[in-house]
């Protein structure tokens, strides 16, 4: 490589959005033939551009990621014959069938050009539904299941480049990510998600998709919470003023 390009361009930050997770469906009956009998689900682990192609029914992918990532692996329990799973080239996921959920390390490589030390994640492989029934990790009936549509579990996160080389910055900026849609498109939902596990539109089973407005709603809540607590904390502030002048009252009844 030619020394220019081995020159840091310094005070740049450069991040990709990206998104990790998983989607998994009870298998059907016929499925059931095909797989070892205590297997119950399929699903496919990924890590993806976080964007959504048009119209896709899938979960994020809009973008190819091999510009920056060289491999990504999936570290699978080890109850799967070889478990270490290195995928060199998009999509870089793993479709499996099995009867139970886990901790899948994911390791993200990337090309010689960024100069980055891989990164480890890891994501815990969310077979059951987000616990509707208050019952966590219950295999609910097929038809149920088939009505509800996938199960969804994905994280957003940015991988930074800080003080990019020359080189690198180059191939970046010829790769441009495509940008989140602003709002909802095709109907879709944002992701299933613990603060809102019983969603109307996540229980249609709809495909979530990451938004800019997932955000906007996320600090929306958090603005809700906060009133919450702070109308709680009057409620119970004028309730002890009012146990105190009570006290006072049945003292000064005791001593006159
Ligand atoms: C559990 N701690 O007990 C977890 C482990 C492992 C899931 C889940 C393997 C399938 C196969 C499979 O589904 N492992 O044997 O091919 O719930």
């Amino acid at each position: 490589m030619a020394n220019a390009e081995r020159v840091r361009v310094r005070g740049l930050s450069i991040f990709r959005p990206i998104i990790w997770g998983n989607s998994a469906t009870l298998l059907t009956r016929e499925e059931r033939e095909k797989v070892p009998a205590e297997h119950t689900h399929k699903w496919t682990v990924a890590v993806r551009s976080a964007t959504s192609a048009p119209g896709s029914d899938i979960v994020g992918g809009a973008d190819d990621l091999s510009h920056f990532l060289k491999r990504v692996s999936f570290k699978l329990h080890e109850t799967y014959p070889n478990p270490m799973r290195n995928i060199d080239k998009p999509p870089f996921e793993v479709s499996e069938t099995g009867w139970g959920e886990f901790e899948v390390h994911i390791k993200l490589f990337f090309v010689p050009e960024s100069g980055e030390k891989a990164i480890t994640i890891y994501h815990h492989l969310k077979l059951h539904p987000w616990s509707l029934s208050g019952e966590p990790d219950s295999v609910p009936p097929l038809e149920v299941a088939q009505k509800a549509g996938p199960i969804h579990s994905w994280q957003y996160d940015e991988v930074v480049f800080n003080d990019p080389y020359q080189n690198f910055l180059t191939i970046l900026t010829n790769n441009p990510p495509t940008p989140l849609p602003h709002a909802k498109t095709n109907g879709r939902t944002v992701p299933f998600h613990h603060a809102n596990p019983t969603s109307l539109e996540a229980s249609k089973g709809g495909v979530p998709e990451f938004t800019v407005l997932m955000e906007k709603d996320e600090a929306e809540r958090l603005e809700k919470g906060k009133k919450a607590i702070i109308a709680e904390q009057e409620k119970t502030r004028a309730m002890l003023i009012a146990r105190e002048k009570e006290l006072e009252r049945l003292q000064k009844m005791l001593n006159g």
